[in-house]
């Protein structure tokens, strides 16, 4: 058993890494997945102040998640995510309002990646 538990051990030890491919969701944090050419919700919404977004790129190319104001100004933004990994992206403080969210690749949100968030 005792080599049962050490395996155990690692397991531990790797989920708690935290950022960027393979991490875990963390506790808390909203779900999103990405795909040619949309998110999964393409509609969220959350209590203003911090946010965590957890990021899979289910799709076969790069995506981000970009947040803009109803005055089209850029809030914030992830990293690019490669296919196939996640990314913890953590919205440190959001305002209430209506925000849109989408992929600034090029020619994603005019094939339909974005989605709209709301903060209460
Ligand atoms: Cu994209």
């Amino acid at each position: 058993m005792k080599a049962l538990a050490a395996a155990f051990a690692v397991v531990a030890v790797l989920a708690g890494c935290g950022g960027g491919g393979g991490a875990t969701q963390p506790a808390g944090s909203i779900k999103v997945t990405l795909t040619e050419f949309k998110f999964d919700p393409s509609t969220i919404s959350v209590p203003s102040g911090k946010v965590v977004f957890y990021l899979v790129n289910a799709g076969t190319t790069s995506h981000d998640l970009i947040i803009r104001d109803s005055s089209n100004n850029r809030v914030d933004g992830s990293e690019l995510i490669s296919a196939g990994d996640t990314f913890v992206f953590t919205v440190t403080s959001i305002q209430t309002g209506t925000y849109t969210y989408f992929c600034d690749q090029s020619g994603h949100e005019a094939s339909g990646m974005k989605g709209t968030l709301t903060i209460t």
